[in-house]
């Protein structure tokens, strides 16, 4: 079976395989094109230096000789270009008073993460409400947006292949106790009440935070320098 022929153009004019990964927010942009998964972004100028993606091409066996040059997309790039995830991470106000703001940062940058918005921010209660409204019933939930409004938080969006799970991990279990060394809660909290960090717990909801928690033009596009030093 021919695979479906996506890329007309020559791959000389891309500089890596990782650029054809679409960011979170192109595909929020162009949800509903017939070209949304398969949006293509290129930079010539930072990534001149790395090869071409030929290899991820092959010329189609029954059109061998046609003038215009034809690429046969490999299926398997279809899905890793579909995991560009977002995710809203928030460092609570208790990690902003302790000063662990640029700890949490950090973690995230080293993993390989892209950060798309950052602002210091002191939440309102009816933010806070809607923002955990899933656990109103709660009987903790007083306690909860009285702790969420105590302080300025740190309020982020991050962008990555698996970003969504992958910041729970970093992040580590909701009781801090339980949470594994390694983790931003196993290494720097004990209660459940000061854990520091908060971490969307599906692509859904990193959406529907980062909607709540930033207005338009907060969030920044842009291609980190290191991108196919990260992503192959
Ligand atoms: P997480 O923050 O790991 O996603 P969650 O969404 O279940 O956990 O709960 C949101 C926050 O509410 C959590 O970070 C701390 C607080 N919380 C959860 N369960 C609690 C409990 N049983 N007692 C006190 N606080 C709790
Ligand atoms: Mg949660």
């Amino acid at each position: 079976m021919e695979a479906l022929a996506v890329y007309g153009g020559s791959p000389s004019c891309a500089s890596s395989s990782s650029l054809f990964r679409s960011s979170a927010a192109d595909r929020r942009r162009s949800k509903n094109s017939l070209s949304h998964n398969l949006n293509l972004r290129f930079n010539h100028h930072s990534l001149a230096a790395f090869h071409s993606p030929s290899h991820l091409f092959s010329r189609s066996p029954s059109r061998p000789h046609t003038l215009k040059k034809t690429h046969i997309f490999l299926p398997h790039l279809i899905a890793s270009m579909e995991q560009v995830e977002e995710t809203y991470v928030m460092v609570k106000p208790d990690g902003v008073q302790r000063g662990l703001v640029g700890e949490v940062i950090s973690r995230f940058e080293k993993k390989g993460f892209k950060l798309t918005a950052l602002k210091l921010f002191q939440c309102p209660k009816e933010l806070a409400e809607e923002h955990y409204k899933d656990l109103k019933s709660k009987s903790f939930f007083p306690k909860l947006i009285n702790y969420i409004t105590s302080g300025p938080v740190v309020c982020m969006a991050w962008e990555g292949v698996g970003v969504v799970a992958s910041a729970r991990k970093l992040i580590g279990a909701t009781n801090p106790l339980q949470a594994e060394p390694g983790t931003i809660r196993g290494d720097l909290a004990v209660q459940m009440g000061r854990n520091v960090v908060h971490g969307s717990d599906s692509p859904e909801n990193g959406k529907r935070e980062i909607d709540l928690w930033f207005k338009e033009g907060e969030l920044c596009e842009w291609t980190p320098a290191q991108a196919p030093w990260l992503v192959e």
